[in-house]
């Protein structure tokens, strides 16, 4: 992608000779940004995480510390009372995926319209757990998948230490303190061009329950838009042959719940292909936003 004033991207043509990437502009400006998919920058997030204190309605619970000393802020809607149903979505596991932050970014834009009927609803039973950016470190040295001490963190669920991934002891100490009935971890996909969840469906724990809730999921949203389907996706792992290291999987096993990871596509949903931008911070904003209209859809049947 490239981008002339750090705002507005489009899509450069690129082909591969050999191991070297090629690819040529014809300028219109002095200067130009390239990037593997448009960035989400750390002063967007600072502004990102005032706007949810200031209009979104959200707390601060919880701050958390990278490898480095980043700040982790677990961001929560809602007052946490006993009997509400508890939704968390994580984003930025890999920094280099800021389909993931922009999707946030859309979460927390909806969560500012407090004349939102469907919001209502799902508000007056659940309360939301949002952690934005889980790997600011990761984002701060440019890397692809992994924490400042070369950690990928969704390999890390199994066995997160405080000296290798205390980014994920962060969000599991926290889970562990207020439990949870729905677990979405947003991520890209450098290959498949569509947005898909990925289930637990080779956990040892998987139940006809949880398979029932994945598949309103899935068919609530595709139902909503273009931008989601099920057609295309990851191949699904056949029955105990789960890799317990993975959040979606760690979490689903030892809450008994709704665990999805959520992929976006680097390039572009080809069922509805835009040729100027391909896939966008823009659309996983907006597809942030229709994520919460699933989950208000379900959030009555999670327990
Ligand atoms: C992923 S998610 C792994 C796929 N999950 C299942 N259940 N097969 C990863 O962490 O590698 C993809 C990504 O990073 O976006
Ligand atoms: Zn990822």
């Amino acid at each position: 992608m490239a981008s002339y004033d750090h705002v507005n991207w489009f899509r450069v043509p690129t082909i591969f000779e050999g191991d070297c990437l090629r690819f040529s502009l014809e300028t219109t400006a002095t200067h130009a940004w390239f990037a593997y998919f448009e960035p989400y920058s750390r002063g967007r997030h600072d502004w990102l995480i005032e706007q949810a204190l200031t209009k979104a309605g959200t707390e601060l619970l919880a701050t958390g510390k990278s490898v480095e000393g980043r700040d982790i802020q677990l961001l929560r809607k809602g007052t946490g009372a006993e009997g509400r149903r508890k939704v968390w979505i994580i984003a930025q596991q890999h920094p280099g995926e800021h389909m993931a932050e922009w999707f946030m970014e859309g979460v927390i834009e909806r969560l500012e319209k407090h004349d939102d009927p469907v919001l209502q609803k799902l508000l007056a039973s659940a309360d939301l757990y949002l952690v934005p950016n889980m790997n600011p470190d990761g984002a701060f040295h440019g890397h692809l998948r992994t924490n400042a001490m070369g950690q990928d963190l969704n390999r890390a669920w199994q066995s997160a230490s405080q000296e290798l991934s205390p980014e994920v002891l962060f969000v599991q100490q926290q889970m562990k303190q207020y439990g949870v009935d729905l677990f979405l971890d947003i991520h890209g996909d450098e290959e498949i061009p569509y947005v898909f969840t990925a289930g637990c469906e080779g956990n040892p724990g998987y139940t006809p329950r949880i398979e029932k809730l994945e598949e309103h999921f899935r068919s609530h949203l595709k139902h909503l838009t273009k931008d989601f389907q099920t057609k295309h996706g990851y191949t699904r792992d056949l029955p105990g042959k789960a890799n317990m290291t993975l959040a979606c999987n760690s979490v689903g096993e030892k809450f008994d719940c709704l665990s999805l990871t959520l992929e976006m596509p680097f390039k572009d949903n080809n069922d509805a292909p835009n040729a100027l931008t391909g896939w966008s911070g823009k659309r996983s904003k907006q597809l942030g936003k229709d994520v919460l209209t699933t989950v208000a859809d379900m959030v009555d049947s999670l327990r």
